[in-house]
């Protein structure tokens, strides 16, 4: 690819008759040329999370409210034995999730470590076992489980007298400062969540009445995260952050088609959040937050969804090119309940049965085009049965379609087949197909009518088709994957069968 330097030209508009020499870059491992928009390094390794915990818990655990109005007495706060979060997280990693994300300051602006921007904090409640710093022992634990971990703090603050007050002190004096309070927890983190948080009535510090804001600018948003990456650069900053959106619903799935691009409007929400939208401007991945409840956010004695509906949710998110945080409530003692435990158990499980074992590692692979190797990287065919997060597949530039062909050692029954596109080259599917056969010769259509557009980080296609129903699935000793629209040349990651 020729390139000129962007001062070069600059110079050369400055002095006339300046010759240019153009230089083309070296690419000895002849690799594909990025689909721009690409993902910034520390939102490939949030995708890679896949799957994580939230919790709710904090004042509205003691007051049954879902949003408090900020006026709650410290002393509501009041858990029955030392909050647990090693034991939330346990429970968490049972179910195969990788991380978790703590609420520690919701709408109701208490917050569940002793900051030094308000005294409506942990600090003030002075209950037997209302002291325990939550991010501070959640981070630990985390570390200690080798989990990946981050917070939620509500930017909409009902308490504070400053919040909306026509100046920037609650911005200054209590948001971003305790953001930064919290980025301190841990250098590690890999993602900050902020809710929509639009403003409205409150207790603003004894005033009440409504406060609005505009979300596009009040939050100092590139100030933030200047200053949260300082401390912890892999952090994502979700929602009001700008690094990863909403997928547009609180019930646990993502569109079918699903691109990680979208147009993202500062302070506005995304009008395609459940799809992305093809030509998107900029890297915005979807993450889906859904509750493995039957109702609220916080603990209200709500039954735990069953196992098999937790596993529907994990299709629709994660196996379509979404992340999935999975909301688990501590109760009034600052523990999960057993039921919970108990439940996320039987999801580790079931997510093992099902999609634990690919069967595909010792098959033979073959494509229809196999991009030309470089010095020291090669596209083959097989690089997407090794398992790697590294290498790939790829065919030759202005190849963009391919045929993917599996061939398994014996016959054997698939269920699902699960894709990962090497998205740090950006997101390129636009159609594939997925056929099995036992013979090589007559094929069967694999995924019933599923629309088989994008691909992404991840997609996961069951064999009829349903996520609700297990099924049967399909005796196949051949399984081809055909790659019928893409952007440019693909680059398929890794093809499993399950
Ligand atoms: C929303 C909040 O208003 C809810 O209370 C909850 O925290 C949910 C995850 O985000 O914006």
């Amino acid at each position: 690819m020729a390139m000129l330097a962007a001062g070069t030209v600059a110079l050369q508009a400055q002095t006339p008759g300046l010759q240019v020499v153009e230089e083309t870059l070296p690419n000895p491992d002849n690799e594909p040329a990025p689909v721009q928009p690409v993902p910034h390094p520390r939102q490939v390794k949030w995708m890679q999370t896949e799957f994580y915990a939230f919790y709710h818990y904090g004042m509205n655990t003691f007051t049954g409210l879902e949003w408090g109005n900020g006026d709650e007495k410290e002393n509501l706060y009041n858990p029955t034995q030392d909050p647990n979060p090693k034991q939330w997280l346990e429970a968490a990693k049972s179910a195969g999730m990788k991380g978790g994300i703590a609420v520690v300051k919701h709408h109701d602006g208490f917050c569940l470590w002793p900051t030094a921007t308000t005294t409506h904090s942990i600090a003030s409640s002075g209950n037997a076992h209302s002291g325990v710093n939550i991010p501070e022992a959640f981070a630990a634990a985390a570390k200690e489980l080798d989990m990946k971990y981050g917070f939620y703090i509500s930017p909409w603050d009902r308490n504070s007298a400053y919040y909306g007050d026509g100046t920037d002190r609650y911005v200054t004096e209590v948001f971003l400062k305790q953001c930064k309070e919290l980025a301190q927890y841990g250098d590690d983190q890999f993602e900050m969540w902020f809710d929509g948080a639009n403003g409205g009535s409150g207790y603003y510090g004894g005033k009440g009445g409504t406060r609005t804001i505009d979300r596009a600018t009040y939050y100092d948003v590139p100030n933030l995260r200047d200053m949260v990456h300082g401390i912890s650069p892999d952090c994502v900053l979700w929602g009001v952050g700008g690094e990863a959106r909403w997928i547009g619903n609180e019930a646990g799935y993502a569109g079918e088609t699903n691109w990680c691009v979208d147009n993202r409007e500062d302070g506005k929400d995304q009008p395609n959040a459940t799809q992305g939208s093809e030509n998107g401007w900029m890297w915005l991945p979807g993450e889906s937050d859904a509750k493995a409840t039957t109702s609220g956010w916080f603990w209200n004695g709500s039954s735990v969804l069953s196992a098999e509906r937790l596993f529907q949710m994990y299709l629709e998110t994660v196996g379509r090119n979404a992340t999935w945080i999975l909301n688990l409530p501590p109760d009034k003692t600052g523990s999960l309940p057993k039921a919970t435990v108990t439940r996320m158990a039987d999801l580790g499980k079931l997510l093992t049965t099902r999609l634990g074992t690919n069967l595909a590692t010792d098959a033979t692979v073959t494509a229809s085009d196999v991009r030309t190797a470089g010095a020291a990287r090669n596209y083959n065919a097989a690089n997407i049965i090794d398992g790697s997060l590294d290498t790939y597949y790829a065919t030759n530039d202005g190849v963009n379609d391919a045929v993917i062909t599996l061939t398994l050692p014996e016959t054997r029954n698939i269920h699902y087949v699960m894709l990962q596109e090497h998205i740090q080259l950006g997101q390129r599917v636009k159609a594939f197909k997925i056929e099995t056969s036992t013979d090589g010769n007559t094929w069967t259509k694999f995924g019933g009518s599923v629309p088989t557009t994008t691909i992404g980080y991840k997609r996961i296609i069951p064999q009829s088709g349903s996520t609700s129903n297990y099924g049967n699935g399909v005796k196949a000793k051949y399984v081809r994957v055909s790659i019928t629209k893409s952007k440019s040349c693909p680059v398929i990651e890794n093809i499993a069968l399950y």
